[in-house]
């Protein structure tokens, strides 16, 4: 299998592609990484170094594949974290060009909008291109719960009215959803919890949540790379849910173990494949 990965890069640490390429290499898939933007690390630091990168260069690269003849051999299309609405435009034509060499190709959008409380600062102009330009164009979505609230305009309050929000995302063209962070209303706080949802099927599955003094960043990320890659190798929602739950669980008890701010991405390796902890979806 081959992903075509297009996210932010970080130098130092793990967030877009920095979390999300080696998880997916373990998983045995080819990654082509294509960054969107190249920072010394993430933005929560709150102070960062590097650009983004001049927008055109997105469908120039893809462009640039398709010449080789290779195009045809890319499975899929993930999409993260982008560094402004123009790159979104090349984006969409990069996935065209992807359709056009492959029509069974799958795009997967993250739609990563920030989180302003938390210091993911994404720029002006994406949330609204990715809202109105990108997530119509998708097969799978990953947002969380506040990014699918920016979507359906309204407050989500229950994961009845969650489970509602995804249908309607789902009438805008996407066939696969993951909710990548639940918190409703009535939530037991002590777990974390995901949504993985297509037409016939919704599955919502709990793990712990760790304690850590600062929440580690790229965990969406990674949650979404490896979603994808399971569901690429033919697993069924329900264990592609489950096995990235897992696989994500045990990168986050190896950064707690270690103390560490950043993501253990390279010490958890082992996890990308048979996780030390299963853990089970259930039916909703
Ligand atoms: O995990 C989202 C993300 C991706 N890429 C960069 C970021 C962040 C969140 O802060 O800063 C560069």
């Amino acid at each position: 299998m081959n992903i075509l990965s297009i996210q932010s890069h970080v130098v130092f640490g793990h967030a877009g592609n920095s979390a999300a390429v080696f998880p997916m290499q373990c998983m045995g898939v080819n990654v082509w990484p294509l960054h969107t933007v190249q920072f010394s690390n993430h933005t929560q630091y709150g102070h960062w170094a590097g650009m983004v990168m001049p927008e055109a260069q997105i469908s120039e690269l893809v462009a640039g594949i398709a010449k080789t003849g290779q195009l045809a051999e890319c499975n899929a299309l993930l999409s993260g974290y982008i560094g402004n609405a123009g790159q979104g435009e090349h984006i969409l034509k990069a996935l065209q060009l992807v359709r056009e060499a492959n029509p069974l190709a799958i795009y997967h959008c993250d739609p990563v909008m920030g989180h302003p409380l938390k210091g993911c600062i994404v720029a002006p102009g994406v949330a609204e291109f990715l809202i109105e330009k990108v997530i119509p164009q998708a097969n799978i979505v990953s947002p969380n719960q506040l990014e699918l609230e920016m979507i359906t305009g309204r407050t989500l309050h229950s994961l009845g009215d969650i489970v509602a929000a995804c249908h309607e995302l789902l009438a805008k063209g996407p066939q696969t959803i993951l909710i990548k962070h639940l918190h409703y209303q009535g939530k037991n706080p002590s777990d974390f919890e995901m949504l993985a949802l297509t037409a016939d099927e919704a599955w919502l599955i709990r793990r712990p949540i760790l304690e850590f003094d600062k929440e580690p960043v790229g965990v969406g990320d990674m949650t979404s790379a490896i979603f994808l890659a399971s569901l690429l190798s033919g697993k069924p929602i329900v264990e592609a849910l489950e096995h990235t739950t897992a696989a994500v669980y045990g990168v986050l008890l190896e950064t707690a173990r270690q103390s560490r701010y950043e993501l253990a991405v390279v010490a958890a390796r082992k996890g990308y494949i048979s996780p030390s902890q299963p853990l089970f979806a259930t039916r909703l």
